[in-house]
């Protein structure tokens, strides 16, 4: 990737962090941290990697995205506005009344989004049937799916993963967001994953770990993942929970919090400001 389109990305990453924020500040609370991790990944598929038309978000030959951690939806939606599938000012109906913008990705009202998410597992599982269709249709597409590590401690999403394992369906690209943390504490603490590499690789996948918040390393291992042709992929993301909002980052307790816009509007300047100095 040459340095113009790695600015250009990291750009848009810093666009859709400070959409994010906004969006959550005006409503005065929501999940912050899951949605800030991964941002970098989101700039790169939808202004890089995916070949997508906001006018025609149903397009057959579109690649789709399932966020699986739907509570992400946020994020998504800030990165969707960018990118044109619908007008900046819908972000200010954030999971009010009336909405298309729920706080949990839903297909059925929001343009651009592929798969309605939010029980963590599901959405998992649901993007290997959209791959698995793609196949016996003989279609080109690749689907992307974003998994949280807290996801990965439910069972249906090693039930999916044996099965596209089994499959082969290489077609299909996951990303773990590893920020380390879930609702309510570490995952280390909860249900350690262990050897999360080791896991995937047991199942049959093509197994890659990356800084999730280096957009040039992530596009390099999408390339090795679509080059490779013969497994699903699974890219585990080193990610920050609530990295690039200055009072969420890392700290505990940052699943879901509640903020004004006064608060959102001093972490947008602070983020303007340590981007202008990199
Ligand atoms: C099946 C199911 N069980 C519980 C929840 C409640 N829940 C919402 S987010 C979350 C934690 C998810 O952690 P992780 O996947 O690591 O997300 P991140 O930290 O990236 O936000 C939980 C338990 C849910 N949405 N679905």
């Amino acid at each position: 990737m040459d340095k113009e389109r790695l600015a250009f990305l990291n750009a848009k990453a810093l666009e859709i962090r400070k959409l994010t924020i906004e969006e959550i500040g005006s409503l005065g609370t929501g999940h912050i941290g899951g949605a800030m991790s991964i941002v970098d990944l989101l700039a790169l598929l939808y202004f890089h990697r995916m070949h997508v038309d906001p006018q025609h978000p149903r397009m057959a030959d579109r690649d789709q995205l399932v966020v699986s951690k739907g509570h992400s939806g946020p994020a998504v939606y800030a990165a969707l506005a960018l990118k044109g599938y619908f007008p900046k000012d819908w972000l200010e109906t954030l999971n009010r009344g009336g909405t298309k913008l729920p706080s949990h990705c839903d297909r059925n009202l929001t343009p651009g989004i592929d798969m309605t998410t939010g029980s963590l597992g599901q959405g998992f599982s649901a993007s290997l049937g959209i791959a698995l269709g793609l196949r016996m249709d003989k279609r080109s597409s690749k689907v992307y799916t974003i998994i949280g590590d807290g996801e990965s401690n439910e069972g249906q999403v090693w039930e999916a993963a044996m099965f596209a394992g089994v499959q082969g369906l290489s077609n299909l690209i996951g990303f773990t967001d590893y920020n380390k943390q879930q609702l309510d504490g570490y995952t280390k603490d909860i249900m350690d994953l262990d050897d999360l590499e080791a896991k995937w690789n047991a199942f049959g996948w093509y197994t890659q770990r990356v800084n999730g918040h280096d957009i040039e390393a992530l596009d390099k291992a999408i390339e090795k993942a679509l080059a490779q042709g013969k497994k699903p992929s699974m890219i585990i993301m080193d990610t920050i929970k609530g990295r690039g909002c200055f009072f969420a980052e890392g700290i505990q307790n940052n699943h879901s919090m509640a903020f004004n816009m006064e608060k959102a509007k001093e972490a947008i300047a602070a983020l303007e400001a340590s981007a202008s100095q990199a």
